[in-house]
C-alpha cells in the first residue's frame, strides 16, 4: 500500500509547479512574519515580489545553525504563539540547544510523512510497532509515535534505555517492526542474543535512523534478525524524523519534496553541484508555518538523483549520508569520515560495527587508532590469529582511507553500548 500516491508519484513538472507555488508564498509570509528574514532580504535588495517560480530559489540567502542560535528562542517563529501547540530542540551537544515550533496543520503534515515512510517500508494497521527512539524534546520518539498511530498501527512508546524492559515487551506484546537508532538496535540483538531469545522475535522490520550508518550495517542487521531494515532521515530543525527515508530497493531515500525543497551545494563555494555529484544538504521547507525556514544548511553530505526509482516513485533521492560535514576527521592531511571506516571494517566480516576511533597528535603528527571488538574466541592463546586479523583490519583500512591507521583489537562489550545516537570518534586533538 501507497500511503499518498499522488503526492509520491507526481509528474516531475507538476512537482516543480507546485514547489514553485510554495515557495513564493513562503517567502512572502516570512517577509512580513519574521524581521530577522525581513532584513536578511533588505540587506541584499530582495523582495518577494523576486521570487515568482523554483529557478528563483537562487537569490534567496541561506540560514545556517548560527541563525537559529541568534535568534534563540522564539525569534524565527513565523506563527503567534498562541497557534504553537508543541515545541521540541535539538539535543545541543555541539553548541546551545536549538527549539523548533509546530502548529496544529504542522502536526498534521509531521504525521502524514512519518506514516509515508512507514508505509513504504510495508508497515499498515494490523503492525504493533515498537518506538524506541527517546521522546521529548528529541524529535524521534514523538514523531514516530505520531506517524505510526496516523497510519493505525498499535504503538508500543517504549521510548529508549531500560533495554530488559524493551526485550520483554517486544517478545510479549509480539511487535511485528521497531523504530530505533541503528546502534541501539545492533544493543538490543546483541542482548537478545545472548538470553538464546532471537528465535522468539516476530519482528519484520526495523525503521533506523538519526544517525549515519552504512549499507554493511544494513546488511548486517537485516540478516542477524531476518527483517528489512530502513533508512528514516530528519532533523529537528527542519520537522524531525521523516523528511526522506528509503523504500525496498534501498537506491537512496526519497525526499517528501512537496513540503521539503532540496539542493545539493558545494560547502565552500555554496554552487549547486551536478546531480549524482556529493555536497552539503540545503533544505527549505515548503509548507510549514510555525518554524519556517529558507534554504537551511544542514551539513549533512549527500547527493541527489532524480531518476526514477524501481518502486514507481517519482520524488527526487539523497543517498545515504557520509556524514556530516563537522563529523569529518583531517589527518594528516586527508579527509576521512567515520563512516568510511565502518564500511571497510564490515566489508571483511570478521567483526559487528563496534568500533571506537581516537585521534591524538603526538610530536606535531596525527594520529588515528581504531579500536574493533572481535569475539572471545581470538583472545585465548591464538595469538597468531590476532595478528592475522590485526594485520588484515590495518591493511582494508589503509586501502579504504589511504592513510596508514593502528587497530587494537579489544574484547566483546569493551566499547559502550548506545541507546541513542552513538559516538564514533574521540578526538584528542580538540582539547590538546
Ligand atoms: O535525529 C531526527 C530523527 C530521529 C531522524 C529519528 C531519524 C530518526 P536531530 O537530533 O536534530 O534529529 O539530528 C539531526 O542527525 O542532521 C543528521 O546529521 C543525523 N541523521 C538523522 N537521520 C539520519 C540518517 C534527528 N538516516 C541529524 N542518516 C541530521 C544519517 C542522520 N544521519
Amino acid at each position: 500500500m501507497i500511503w499518498n500516491k499522488a503526492k509520491e508519484c507526481m509528474d516531475r513538472e507538476d512537482m516543480r509547479n507546485l514547489q514553485g507555488a510554495r515557495l513564493k508564498k513562503l517567502v512572502d509570509r516570512i517577509y512580513h512574519n519574521v524581521p530577522y528574514y525581513r532584513e536578511k532580504m533588505q540587506a541584499i535588495g530582495l523582495s518577494p515580489w523576486d521570487i515568482n517560480s523554483l529557478d528563483d530559489i537562487e537569490k534567496l540567502p541561506y540560514t545556517t545553525k548560527e541563525d537559529i542560535r541568534e535568534n534563540y528562542p522564539f525569534g524565527l517563529f513565523a506563527a503567534p504563539l498562541s497557534e504553537v501547540v508543541r515545541i521540541h530542540a535539538s539535543s545541543g551537544t555541539t553548541g546551545k540547544a536549538t527549539v523548533v515550533g509546530y502548529t496544529r496543520r504542522d502536526i498534521e503534515i509531521w504525521k502524514e510523512c512519518v506514516a509515508r515512510v512507514l508505509a513504504m517500508a510495508g508497515i499498515g494497521k494490523d503492525d504493533k510497532i515498537q518506538v524506541s527512539y527517546g521522546y521529548g524534546l528529541f524529535t524521534g520518539g514523538l514523531g514516530l509515535h505520531y506517524g505510526a498511530e496516523n497510519l493505525g498501527a498499535m504503538v508500543v512508546p517504549m521510548s529508549s534505555s531500560n533495554t530488559k524492559k524493551q526485550i520483554t515487551m517486544m517478545e510479549d506484546l509480539e511487535c511485528t517492526a521497531i523504530a530505533c537508532t541503528p546502534s541501539y538496535l545492533l544493543h538490543l540483538i546483541e542482548e537478545i542474543a545472548e538470553k538464546g531469545e532471537l528465535e522468539k522475535l516476530t519482528l519484520k522490520c526495523a525503521i533506523c535512523g538519526g544517525e549515519p550508518w552504512t549499507e554493511n550495517m544494513r546488511i548486517q542487521i537485516e540478516k542477524s534478525l531476518g527483517i528489512k531494515a530502513y533508512d528514516i532521515y530528519g532533523l529537528s530543525e527542519i520537522m524531525g524524523p521523516g523528511v526522506a527515508a528509503d523504500c525496498k530497493y534501498h537506491k537512496g531515500l526519497h525526499i517528501y519534496e512537496d513540503h521539503f525543497l532540496p539542493e545539493v551545494v558545494d560547502p565552500v563555494t555554496l554552487k549547486p553541484v551536478a546531480e549524482g555529484e556529493q555536497g552539503e544538504l540545503v533544505i527549505t521547507t515548503l509548507t510549514k508555518e510555525a518554524f519556517p525556514l529558507i534554504r537551511y544548511r544542514t551539513k549533512d553530505l549527500t547527493s541527489i538523483h532524480y531518476d526514477p526509482c524501481d518502486c514507481g516513485r517519482t520524488s527526487a533521492r539523497i543517498s545515504r549520508f557520509t556524514g556530516r560535514s563537522d563529523d569529518m576527521l583531517i589527518i594528516r592531511g586527508v579527509n576521512i569520515y567515520p563512516t568510511q571506516i565502518e564500511a571497510a571494517l564490515l566489508e571483511l566480516g570478521e567483526t559487528k560495527p563496534y568500533y571506537m576511533i581516537y585521534v591524538d597528535r603526538v610530536d606535531n603528527m596525527d594520529r588515528m587508532e581504531v579500536w574493533v571488538e572481535v569475539e572471545e574466541k581470538f583472545f585465548s592463546d591464538e595469538i597468531r590469529e590476532l595478528e592475522r586479523l590485526t594485520d588484515k583490519f590495518e591493511y582494508a583500512l589503509r586501502q579504504a582511507l589511504g592513510i596508514k591507521v593502528k587497530v587494537k583489537l579489544v574484547e566483546p562489550k569493551t566499547i559502550e553500548r548506545s541507546t541513542g545516537k552513538s559516538i564514533r570518534v574521540i578526538d584528542n586533538r580538540k582539547i590538546l
